[in-house]
């Protein structure tokens, strides 16, 4: 693009945002039409990298009911990679591979199991990933591990940040539909907390359907480096989105649902709900002296509402609130209102009081600014000022968190500094590091679940659409657009060097400890990519690698009915070269990144010649990386 193109494209844009927030503008008296163009093309410059530039930071974003993790290039909202996680995927054999199915089934409940294995499968197809975030130490991200939610199917997920790829997943007794979910900040992860969502009885069982007294919801606090659960809490009311304090001491749970409705009106009867303050020394202390009931092998303590303020406290806000977001002062807890146009702010040094026996749970509370219609998530840029989605007005609205406070104690203050337009309703945002320590104010993404008419149409389902604020900016522009696929509801964003996955493989990864065991038990070392075909009863074990462009062996013959395991090393220890085994007309295709070993089990119960070929391409010579398996008829 040449310069003076570039400048009018800049400019035109700018001008199209200042339009845009021209209502809001008049009334704040900050800022003006010209300085709006300026600086869109000022940030326009590190949003649209030449090719060949690498971006400041990692996104890791989730993909909603996609069920995957996507990594993108931030802040040129690239998508750089799609990691499977809660769903199936074509192109890498996630659900399909043994090192996959090993991930998705170990950590499944025993009547999952039996209820799948009627239906023929192992595992679930689908899931629901809501909110991936990165292990903490010391209130700022490691680089250790993701941890992430499927609300779908009541389960949590790991992902290895070295070779970001999921190495864990439990599915969760006793709740429902796990939702909210954060790691501990401090002093590291630790705990992983997960909201179950969605109440249900206490003994599922069948026998209890409109007896709402006997539903429960379930708080779960995860082993982050073990994936155990450490201990529940029964709590009242449900569970939405949870965060934790910067001291260790307290996660903040909100609930929507306090009246234990099962219906719309139910659910939204109440004026006020409440946030769950779930004290974890007491909790832990709870667990030691064995003050629990073991459900489905779990420690489960019992923090309703009056039956132990030891555990728990509820403190009263208005109204169905949603996202709750700690800011990095370290002091200061964030509950979105979402049917109350209000942020409701905790003070964390005036949470110990509560669990003395008769405090008035309200006393934590320092400030509730209105703020707009709709608020739902709060961002934080480390310089005093919060950033609120405000779903129903369509806009970001940047507040000052001291003027708030301020504001409450009676002084006559406007804590709202500046409100942007995005296009359309949004629901998570997040700054750049912004739920750590280390939040820098440099960005925000807004993920709004319309995109309305922002793109060409596509037909009747439309893309969502994340726009990037520069909030470097008093007047917040939004300096791009990108549509996205269904549908991400939270993301976040990390310095790059806080994430520094490898290129190739170790050949002692964990990943597929198994096929190097039954290798050895049937004398072949995966290391030296011998080839072996072994037969044990019913059983057929093909052991070969791969080295652009070939498979190791050319062809191999099994018997019509036969179990038939392929175990491939990629013997090529060259970054990028990765190969893939898609053998034809049996539903089978998977990755084998460099110095990987994957293997694939399936019943070779289709007779004939079927060529299995390498679908990544690896070489010029890729077309020709082929092999035959002949299946003998019975
Ligand atoms: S939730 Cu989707 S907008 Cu699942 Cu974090 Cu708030
Ligand atoms: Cu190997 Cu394509
Ligand atoms: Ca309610």
């Amino acid at each position: 693009m040449s310069e003076r193109f570039k400048n009018l494209v800049m400019t035109r844009r700018g001008m199209l945002g200042a339009t845009a927030t021209g209502a809001v503008l008049a009334g704040t008296g900050i800022g003006s039409t010209l300085m709006s163009a300026k600086t869109a093309e000022a940030a326009g410059s590190s949003v649209n990298l030449a090719p060949g530039e690498l971006d400041d930071y990692y996104g890791f974003w989730s993909s909603g009911q996609s069920g995957e993790m996507r990594i993108m290039g931030f802040p040129s909202m690239r998508e750089l990679m799609r990691v499977p996680v809660f769903n199936r995927c074509s192109a890498t054999g996630w659900g399909q591979t043994n090192e996959s199915l090993k991930v998705l089934t170990e950590g499944q409940l025993p009547e999952t199991n039996e209820f799948l294995a009627k239906r023929g499968r192992k595992t679930y197809e689908n899931g629901d990933l809501h909110h991936p975030h990165m292990s903490f130490t010391d209130g700022t991200y490691d680089g250790r591990y993701l941890f992430m939610n499927d609300k779908a199917n009541t389960r949590v997920a790991r992902v290895r940040c070295d070779i970001m790829k999921c190495d864990k997943m439990i599915e969760i007794p006793n709740a429902g539909d796990i939702h909210g979910l954060r790691p501990q900040k401090y002093p590291r992860t630790g705990y992983v907390f997960a909201n179950g969502e969605h109440e249900i009885p206490l003994v599922n069982d069948g026998s209890i359907l409109d007896s709402p007294e006997e539903y429960v919801n379930i708080f779960t606090a995860i082993d982050g480096d073990t994936m155990e659960i450490s201990w529940q809490v029964i709590v009242s009311g449900n569970l939405d989105n949870v965060d934790a304090d910067y001291q260790g001491k307290y996660a903040f749970a909100t609930s929507y649902n306090s009246e234990m409705g099962v219906n719309l009106a139910q659910m939204t009867e109440a004026l006020m709900d409440h946030v769950v303050v779930f004290n974890i020394a007491e909790i832990e202390a709870g667990v030691a002296a064995g003050d629990y009931q073991e459900l489905q092998g779990v420690k489960v303590l019992d923090g309703r509402k009056g039956k132990n303020k030891k555990y728990t406290r509820y403190i009263p806000v208005p109204n169905n609130p949603h996202g709750v977001n700690t800011a990095p002062d370290k002091k200061h807890v964030m509950i979105n209102g979402k049917l109350s146009p209000t942020v409701t702010i905790i003070d964390v040094d005036k949470v110990a009081p509560l669990f003395d026996a008769d405090a008035d749970e309200r006393s934590c509370i320092v400030g509730v600014p209105e703020l707009g219609l709709g608020p739902l998530h709060t961002a934080f840029d480390g310089k005093g000022y919060a950033y609120t989605t405000l779903f129903l007005d369509s806009q970001i609205v940047k507040w000052d968190i001291d003027k708030a406070i301020r504001a409450y104690a009676g002084e006559d203050v406007n804590p709202i500094l500046h409100k942007t337009d995005v296009q359309y309703q949004p629901g998570h945002n997040h700054t750049s590091m912004g739920e750590t320590l280390e939040a820098d104010g440099n960005w925000l993404v807004s993920l709004n679940k319309f995109s309305k008419d922002r793109f060409i149409n596509v037909g009747p389902l439309k893309p969502e659409n994340e726009q990037l604020l520069d909030i470097t900016d008093p007047l917040m522009p939004v300096v791009h657009d990108g549509p996205t696929f269904a549908e991400p509801h939270d993301c976040i964003i990390v310095r790059r060097d806080i994430v520094n996955p490898v290129n190739i493989y170790e050949r002692d990864d964990p990943k597929w400890a198994d096929a190097t065991a039954q290798a050895a038990a049937d004398g072949v070392d995966l290391d030296w990519g011998n080839d072996e075909l072994i037969r044990d009863g019913n059983k057929v074990r093909v052991y070969m690698s791969s080295v652009a462009p070939e498979f190791s062996m050319e062809k191999f013959t099994v018997k019509q009915g036969e179990e038939v395991t392929v175990y491939i090393t990629n013997m090529d220890d060259v970054e990028d070269v990765t190969h893939g085994f898609c053998l034809s007309n049996y539903g089978i295709a998977m990755e084998i990144s460099p110095q990987e070993t994957s293997s694939v089990t399936f019943t070779a119960d289709r007779p004939g010649v079927h060529w299995f070929y390498c679908q990544w391409f690896c070489h010029a010579l890729h077309m020709e990386m082929r092999g035959r398996m002949l299946v003998e008829p019975a």
